[in-house]
């Protein structure tokens, strides 16, 4: 037993070894005074009741009622580390920010890898994309890229996300998930093809953190010094190489170690193996997006390799396990906006719709002052604005400057050269569909090209296995979307559905009019 500890289960042990001291500090109340006794609680004899003067008691139970801040509404479940990034090739012809300054240049990171759809307490293993988010700490202020491990996404307009994302979650009734939700959506939004293939490919099941890519997946604007700009996507390559699980070794870890992927990545650093990511760009001038063969924003679709190669510029690595999860992990907030100067946003609609959303929500979950939290204060620029005060305001409060702007005081000043760069913009303010944009050209490739053989029945496989828990019309559209992308891949599902309804009708076990809540609603309705 004890030969198998590895770093996370000696965790404890570990933290007293290196504490070295053999005195023991004393137990403090909140407000840091002495307690006496923690053992027992103050009452009026030994039966009982106790006493509201027992601040020890009141101290501890207050804080524990609150212990729990909401957790994330995406991407709950989490592992996060630091370390830092170091660039190896010189792009400042392409982005003056401070963190590409040149070549050997460091600058300390902070990352959290995630899953998308479960809760806090779910497991790793699960099929779902994974989130890789990465907080440059640059001297221009924080810098996040917040991307996942697939270059691409389900949607491409943002009004569309909430939406979605009820769908991945819990049926409003039976709080349970709901296979007619997820794939209602997906068929009903033809979009979606390119990102559920890629995710029951064999991509959609990585074996843990360490083993797989990241992406920025939109696309970005660089501006030089000179104020000339680019389009530009972001990928992180895994050092490590690609290792996904297949779908036996994902389910059985599902059950025996929920938590593989933080393990996974906590016990790497902990034993000094650290993993690192080759950072790469892609560029197009805004003269090539202009006749780009599709909308260059489109987050449903990559930029091809071969006609914009990726251009290396540095390494990631990650060196430092969190010192404690919920002061650096769950408070860690990941911001789209947060870009320094020379990174800018393209018009990208599901980027723009992050730019609010983001901040929006750590407003919500952290408080308004969540930028003064040690892990995502952008602590190597000196913070120095005109706002103040408001709930849990943690440093000084800028003191006695001014906080009006502008003012005669010498206080804070613009800096010019950090103005956004100009684009022009003229058409017709409206709700453009964007729900027919060419949503099959680039799956095919991907279907054809990009997976052999053995890949492809895989993904039939996985995808066929998941869409026969949706109704039989549900499957029927999704069905034909995937024809539409090819008909092998159509056809191949649709046996591979025919097979498993038929099973189902035999041992008269399909799950869609055996729902709980569907009997629940019609009985209700007639009374
Ligand atoms: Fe997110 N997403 N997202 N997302 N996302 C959140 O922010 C949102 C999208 C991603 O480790 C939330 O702090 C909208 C794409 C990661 O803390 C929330 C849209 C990509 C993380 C949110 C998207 C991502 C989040 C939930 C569509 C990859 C976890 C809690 C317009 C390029 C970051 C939070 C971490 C988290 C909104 C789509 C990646 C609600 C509105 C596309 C890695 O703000």
């Amino acid at each position: 037993m004890a030969g198998n500890r590895d770093k996370t289960t000696d965790q404890m042990k570990i933290w007293k070894e290196n504490r070295g001291v053999q005195t023991l500090d004393t137990l403090t109340t909140g407000a840091g005074h002495p307690i006496g006794d923690k053992l027992n609680l103050q009452t009026a004899g030994p039966r009982g009741p106790l006493l509201v003067q027992d601040v020890v008691f009141t101290d501890e139970m207050a804080h524990f009622d609150r212990e729990r801040i909401p957790e994330r509404v995406v991407h709950a479940k989490g592992a996060g580390a630091f370390g830092y990034f170091e660039v190896t090739h010189d792009v400042s012809r392409y982005c003056k920010a401070k963190v590409f300054e040149h070549v050997g240049k460091t600058t300390p990171i902070a990352v959290r890898f995630s899953t998308v759809a479960g809760e806090s307490g779910s497991a790793d293993t699960v099929r779902d994309p994974r989130g890789f988010a990465v907080k440059f700490y640059t001297e221009e202020g924080n810098w996040d890229l917040t991307g996942n491990n697939t270059p691409i996404f389900f949607i491409r307009d943002a009004l569309l996300f909430p939406s979605f994302i009820h769908t991945q979650k819990r049926n409003p009734q039976t709080h349970m998930k709901d296979p007619d939700m997820v794939w209602d959506f997906w068929s009903l939004r033809p979009e979606c093809l390119h990102q559920v293939s890629f995710l029951f490919s064999d991509r959609g099941l990585p074996d843990g953190y360490r083993h797989m890519n990241g992406y920025g997946s939109h696309t970005f604007k660089l501006v030089n010094a000179d104020g000339e700009r680019v389009y530009c996507k972001f990928h992180y390559k895994t050092d490590q190489g690609i290792k996904n699980l297949s779908v036996e070794e994902a389910d059985r870890l599902a059950s025996t170690n929920p938590d593989y992927a933080i393990g996974d990545l906590f016990n790497a650093i902990a034993n000094g193996n650290y993993p690192s990511w080759t950072f790469y760009i892609q560029v197009m001038t805004f003269e090539q997006a202009e006749k780009f063969q599709f909308n260059p924003f489109d987050l449903t679709k990559v930029w091809s390799h071969k006609e914009y190669p990726l251009i290396p510029v540095g390494r990631m690595l990650l060196n430092r396990n969190p010192v404690n999860y919920f002061a650096e992990v769950e408070q860690l907030a990941f911001d789209p906006s947060n870009m320094p100067p020379g990174i800018e946003p393209s018009p990208d609609k599901m980027l723009q719709g992050r730019l609010f959303s983001y901040p929006d929500t750590h407003r919500h979950r952290l408080g308004a002052n969540y930028l003064q939290i040690p892990v995502n204060c952008p602590f190597r620029a000196r913070v120095a604005n005109y706002q103040r005060d408001g709930p849990m305001c943690m440093f000084d409060n800028q003191g006695g400057a001014p906080n009006y702007y502008p003012n005669s005081f010498s206080a804070p000043e613009c800096q010019p050269q950090c103005v956004e760069s100009k684009f022009k913009v003229s058409p017709d303010v409206g709700r453009y569909n964007s729900a027919d944009e060419d949503n099959t050209t680039q799956v095919r490739t991907f279907y054809t090209q990009v997976l052999n053989e053995e890949e492809r029945q895989r993904l039939c496989q996985n995808m066929a296995g998941a869409l026969k828990g949706a109704q039989v019309f549900i499957q029927n559209r999704m069905v034909e979307n995937l024809k539409a992308v090819h008909p092998d891949y159509g056809n191949r599902v649709q046996n591979l559905l025919n097979k498993y309804n038929a099973e189902a009708q035999k041992s008269s076990t399909v799950h869609v009019y055996s729902r709980p809540g569907a009997s629940a609603i019609s009985a209700s309705s007639k009374m």
